[in-house]
Parts: C-alpha cells; structure tokens; sequence
C-alpha cells in the first residue's frame, strides 16, 4: 500500500463504486505472481500448460465475443467534440462519467479488486509516466506485472505527487453493449469496462501509453507514438537506431526481431520497443525514443522458428498464451506454427478440432504475452533512461497494390505528409472486416487522444524544437502478385530495406527522384542471393502515376474533414505532389 493521499482517496472512491468483496494492493512479487497464478486456474481463467516443456506458461481463453480491441466503443471525452476531431469517437465528460458509472456500480459485487501501480518507461527516467489500474480481473493483473514496471517501483517514482494516470477497469459482464473503453485526457483517466481483452483492459497499453500520453506530448513538447524501436548493427559496427509505425498487425513485432538472412554477413539487429516509442528532442537536437512497455503482447498466428526465432526462443516460458489451440500433450498450436497441424486439438474456444474443420485453430489474433528480458535479441540499452537517438523513421502499411516496397521523404515537412496519409488494409487486431484499405495516419487512427490535425501541426513543429531530425520513409512489405502470393519475401530479408534506409541517412545509397519521393534503385535493394527476380524487384519499386492521381483524390476527401485544422504543411504537401504527379 502506499501513504500517497491522492491514491488512496481514489481507491477509496472507486471501491465505493464498484463494490467489491475485497481490495489487494499489488506489490509485482514473485509470491504474489504464484499466489494469482493459483487464483487464476482454480478459476478456470487460466490452464496450465506442460511445465516442463513450456515452464511457466498458461492458456487464457477469452470470451468469443472479447477477442480484438472495439474501436466503435472507444472514446476520447473531452470537452469540446472538435477538439476530438473527425476521426476519434467523442462523448461529452459528464455523458461519459455518468453512462460508465451506471455500468460499474457494483460490477465488482463479490470480486476482488486489484490495485495495479506501474511506471511506464525506465524507472530511474525523468520521462517515465506512473499510471494506478484498478482491475477485477486477475488475467490482467498477471499480464501487466509483464508489460510494465509494477509495484514498488511506482510509489518511489509517484512520490507524494498526484500525477498518475487513474485508469478504472472491471470485465462488467463482457457484455459487448454495455462495453465502453473512455479516455478522458483532461483528467488524465480512463475507464474501461465489459471488456477483458489486450488493448482494451491493459490500459496502460494503448489506452495510456498512447491515447493519454500523446496528449500529454502535445502539451509537454514530445511524442507518443505506435512505433517499434531497433537498433540496426551494420559490418563496420555503427548502429543506428530506427522508429517504425505500422499499423496493428502489420509487422512491428517481426521488424524489432529481425534476424539477418545468412547472406548478410556483419549485420544484426537489437530490439528495444515492438509497440510504443515516446520521442523527445534532446539536448542534441535530435529525437530519443524509449519504449515505455517492459513485455510483449505480440500477435501468435505466423510466429514460427523460420519467421520470428527470436519471439519464438522469448516465448518457450514464463508466458500468457491467449486464444491458441491446445494439443493433447499440454503444448500450444496455431496457423504458421513450426509442427504440422496437430491431429486433433482444442480449438481456441476449447472445442474439438481437426485439421479437416473450416474453421481456425487459433483466432487469428491470438497473442503471447511475454517479458521482453526474454528475447535474446534485447538492446544492452533498451532500458536507458535517455533513450536512444533515432536516425530514421518508416511508416509501414499492408497493401497489396501500388504502394512501393521502400521510397524516402524529401524532407521533415514532407515525411510528416507520408506518415498522414498511410493507408493500410484492416486485420484481425479490431473486431469489423478484414482486408479494408482505410486511411490510418502514423498508424495512430485508433490511438490519437486528440484532434488528428492537430497531431499534423505538432509533428510538423518538431521542425522548430529539433535541429537533426530523423529522415522519413514509407515500407510496405505485402505487395502482392496476380494470384495473390506475396512479390517480396519479407521477414529476415527486410534488412536489406534498413540497409539501404541507413545507407540513405548517411548520405549515400542509390535513389531516383520521383513524384513521390526518392526510390531506390533496384541495384541498392537486390544482390545475388536475394530470390527476387530483377521483373518483380522492379515492380516493386515502380511508380504508377495513373494509381497515385486515383490516390491523390482520395487524399483530398480525407483531409476535407479536417476543414480549417488542417495544417497549412499538409495542404501545401498534397498540393505539391498533385503538381509532380501531372507534370510529365
Ligand atoms: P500489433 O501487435 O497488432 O501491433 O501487430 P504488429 O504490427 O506487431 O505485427 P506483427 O509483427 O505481429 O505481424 C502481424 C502479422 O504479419 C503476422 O502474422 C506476421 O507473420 C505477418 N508479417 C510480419 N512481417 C511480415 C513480412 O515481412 N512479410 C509478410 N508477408 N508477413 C509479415
Ligand atoms: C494492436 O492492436 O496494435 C496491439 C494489440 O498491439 S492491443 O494491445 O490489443 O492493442
Ligand atoms: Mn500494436
């Protein structure tokens, strides 16, 4: 427990909402991980898995209807609508205060209530944010003693201030219409209740670390961002250091894990963030990025020893695995696994299955939870309370069509254009339809607490605060043929992308200029040992000027929603890549 009278008063206030039997302190220990675990299976929360070839890991399966965040049922309560902008679901305060409130008095009714106190970012940082979850689920109190720095560790850093993130959650009834995730920047706090999945109920995830602290970061000078962090290790030993958003199950997790393909000699590359960066500028001028999680909740379906080694060698213990299909020798499966389909298995509701059935083993969104001290290929400096000084940001997008595998920005202003209008084609990580091309700027459509013109304007005027910022790019690794097989290989081979990404911030690699930005040659992507014809490789970088005009309109309908917040860069921006696109 703690002294700090703020805290208690807001326990004390939720508890009276919320009626639970009872109220534990959490303190992150190891005897308290064990004494939930045994709560957690005697409830039937979790199922041990076998302990001696997966020690330490357990099986949660969620509620069928509670598999994916719901972004129709996520708002942003602040109090003028505008100030939500276009693109964010708003509800006044009062309305959001009062409709929750309804729902949560005595949802806890015969439950126990956990308090959760945590410090996103390293503990010893100036940076670090410490935010307090109230939870009645035990699930989420095991998953975020994972993904953040819990217990003690946040009443040193909290001190007697009030600054937390007051973050309310109970399961309710997993009932979807009476299902909110609210965020109310104003009051620093977020209330989230009917739901017990992933970015729904680990607030300190996407709720906190994203919808909260890109507030905070307009307020304050810096970014919150849906971004991966690496460290790239050329042959000369240089690192450099790279930020990527993509959007929800685009590819984060494998780019932070890459393993350089065997051809690739000299190179390797470190993980520090597979999520979150928040970026500040230092006292250099230039960006520093810390990933404020400590663990991952990464996406299960396509992990494999070929694919992602290092997640796989991450999560053989100690980790939640939820909603994949459990075979009868107490191990786990899912779709791209390493071992064939087993003969049978319980599907990821826990019904029969075989490989003959239609229906899918593990949901496809499906997710480990593991502690990121576990991957092997972790950065010496991941938890540096100052960061890591960032040379390149890419922002990444599914689509099968027209958008080139790699091509650079000429400039801050115009990076800040690419990272507005990415567009990516919707996955399993939301509940609605899947394969939707939809605008989603800096990968951060469903994690903007705040007008997304705005979030233009204050990107763009990281121009004033930062003298060397990082060179911008746009990715795009799904590419797909006639027949719909994938044109570029992806996975290990992405390295080659980062080489020439590097060799770009560094003032060389070969580019031709064109309306869209710089390209690069297919000379500075292949080699010899890459198995990509030098047709394909060009269709992968090509240009098509008649999509692009399509596109361009398209832009134009987007940003029209924005009306006068639109800032003048982006406009600027679109109209000159109109220009260049009809010059001929
Ligand atoms: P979130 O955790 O939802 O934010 O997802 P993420 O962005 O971390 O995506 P992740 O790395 O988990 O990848 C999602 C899916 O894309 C997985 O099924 C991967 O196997 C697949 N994927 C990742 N990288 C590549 C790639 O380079 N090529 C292809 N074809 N698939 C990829
Ligand atoms: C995402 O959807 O981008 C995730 C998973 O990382 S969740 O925590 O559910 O947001
Ligand atoms: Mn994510």
């Amino acid at each position: 427990m703690t002294t700090n009278a703020s805290v208690r008063r807001w326990v004390k206030e939720v508890a009276r909402m919320c009626g639970p039997a009872d109220v534990v302190w959490c303190d992150g220990s190891e005897a308290e991980r064990e004494r939930l675990l045994e709560v957690a299976v005697r409830a039937g929360d979790l199922i041990p898995l076998d302990q001696r070839r997966l020690p330490g890991c357990y099986l949660h399966r969620s509620d069928p209807n509670d598999v994916a965040r719901t972004e129709h049922l996520t708002f942003i309560c602040c109090r003028e609508r505008d100030d939500a902008g276009p693109t964010n679901h708003w509800m006044a305060p009062a309305e959001g205060y009062d409709r929750l409130s309804k729902i949560l008095s005595g949802s806890m009714e015969g439950r126990t209530m956990y308090v959760i106190p945590f410090v996103m970012g390293p503990p010893d940082s100036n940076f670090s944010k410490v935010g307090i979850q109230v939870t009645d689920s035990v699930y989420v109190v095991l998953n975020m003693r994972m993904m953040t720095r819990m217990g003690a560790v946040a009443w040193e850093h909290l001190g007697t201030s009030d600054a937390f993130t007051r973050g309310l959650h109970s399961k309710g009834d997993l009932n979807a219409d009476r299902r909110y995730i609210c965020h109310f920047p104003e009051d620093n706090t977020i209330w989230s209740v009917g739901s017990g999945y992933g970015g729904n109920a680990l607030l300190s995830k996407k709720c906190m670390s994203l919808r909260i602290a890109s507030y905070m970061g307009r307020h304050e000078g810096w970014l919150a961002e849906h971004m991966l962090i690496i460290g790239v290790e050329s042959p000369d030993g240089e690192v450099t250091y790279i930020c990527g958003a993509f959007p929800s199950a685009c590819g984060k997790t494998n780019l932070s894990m890459l393993v350089p393909p065997t051809s690739m000699k000299g190179w390797r590359v470190y993980t520090l963030g597979d999520d979150i960066a928040w970026l500040r500028v230092g006292p250099d001028g230039r960006l520093w990025a810390v990933n404020p999680e400590a663990g991952f909740f990464g996406v299960v379906p396509g992990t494999s020893s070929k694919t992602n080694p290092n997640a796989m060698a991450a999560i053989q213990r100690n980790t939640l695995y939820t909603n994949v299909a459990l075979r009868p020798d107490g191990t786990v499966w899912w779709e791209g696994h390493d071992d064939p389909p087993p003969r049978t298995a319980l599907d990821w509701r826990g019904r029969p299955w075989t490989p003959s059935h239609d229906e899918l083993a593990a949901h496809p969104n499906s997710r480990f939870t593991t502690p990121a001290r576990q991957c092997p290929s972790l950065s010496p400096e991941w938890e540096n309370p100052t960061g890591v000084p960032i040379s390149a940001i890419l922002f990444g997008s599914r689509r099968q069509k027209l958008l080139p595998l790699v091509y650079q920005a000429s400039s801050w202003q115009h990076g800040t254009f690419l990272g507005a209008t990415l567009a990516s084609e919707t996955t399993a990580a939301i509940t609605g339809a899947v394969g939707v091309v939809r605008r989603d700027p800096m990968a951060m459509l469903a994690f903007c607490g705040y007008n997304m013109a705005d979030y233009w304007a204050h990107w763009l005027s990281m121009e004033k605060r930062a003298s060397h910022l990082p060179k911008v790019f746009r990715v795009n690794w799904f590419r797909r043929d006639e027949k719909g097989r994938f044109l570029w290989p992806g996975f290990g081979e992405n390295l080659r992308v980062l080489k020439w990404v590097i060799e770009r911030c560094r003032g060389d690699g070969e580019a031709e200029e064109t309306p869209i930005g710089y390209v690069p040659t297919p000379s500075a992507i292949g080699g010899k040992e890459l198995d990509v014809s030098k047709h394909v490789l060009e269709e992968l970088l090509r240009v098509d000027r008649e999509g692009w005009l399509t596109n361009l309109r398209n832009q134009a309908e987007f940003f029209a929603k924005f009306e006068d917040r639109l800032p003048a860069g982006i406009r600027e921006e679109h109209e000159a890549l109109a220009r260049r696109l009809k010059m001929k």
